[in-house]
């Protein structure tokens, strides 16, 4: 059953916490990333998590291991659950957030393969596939896969297993929520739910999503 995952990318402090209010019923987890946190400071982690879902940092961490480790201790520290990282750093750069994310009982997902189009030009190949592989190798949680190609995550769930695909890439980026819902565990859905007039009444309108079963 995928779960529905809000990518809060607004940039006012009033604005996220009022989105995240307003749709906490209806979500399962929500993601930030840079935006908001360059925007309204790390504390905004601390004030989101006050609505008890699961707080993920897109940080898509992607350096050396000291200092993939040091990038990550800050990130649970400030109240996130789970942290994305790059893999194309290489395995021990990934264990290296791997470490820190389970040393403070989190989770990490690794990004696979990329949503937008420019997401082919170097994540192709077999280049996606092998990194897949040595997220799970790592010990990752699982990876993040292009909701925009359905054909892509049916590939890469085979060198995942039963770890966790979250998926962006729906509405604004093309994707079609339904096209990939009984594939992964969990859809990353961004401005059609906080751009929308009413984004409760937008998150809400996906719950169909979240009872799918998985292939
Ligand atoms: O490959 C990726 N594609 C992607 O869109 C990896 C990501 N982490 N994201 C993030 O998902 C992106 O940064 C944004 O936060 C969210 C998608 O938002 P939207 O296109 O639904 O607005």
């Amino acid at each position: 059953m995928p779960e529905l995952i809000l990518a809060l990318d607004v940039t006012e402090r009033k604005k996220a916490r009022a989105v995240a209010h307003a749709c906490a019923p209806y979500l399962d987890a929500i993601k930030i990333g840079y935006p908001l946190v360059l925007s309204a400071g790390l504390s905004i982690a601390g004030e989101l998590s006050r609505e008890g879902l699961p707080l993920i940092a897109d940080f898509k961490v992607a350096d050396i291991p000291n200092t993939d480790q040091l990038i990550c201790d800050q990130v649970f520290a400030a109240g996130f659950s789970g942290v994305i990282c790059h893999g194309f750093t290489g395995m021990d750069s990934v264990k290296a957030c791997v470490a820190s994310s389970h040393a403070h009982k989190g989770e990490c997902y690794v990004v696979a393969e990329m949503s937008h189009p420019g997401g082919k030009e170097f994540f192709s190949g077999g280049i996606a596939e092998q990194i897949a592989s040595n997220a799970i190798i790592a010990g990752a949680d699982g990876i993040i896969a292009p909701a925009t190609r359905p054909d892509r995550v049916r590939v890469l769930r085979g060198f995942v297993g039963d770890k966790k695909i979250l998926s962006p890439g729906i509405g604004a980026q093309g994707g079609d929520a339904d096209a990939v819902a009984g594939l992964v565990d969990g859809i990353i859905m961004g401005r059609s739910i906080y751009e929308a007039p009413d984004p409760a009444a937008a998150a809400r309108s996906y719950a169909h999503i979240r009872r799918h079963k998985k292939a």
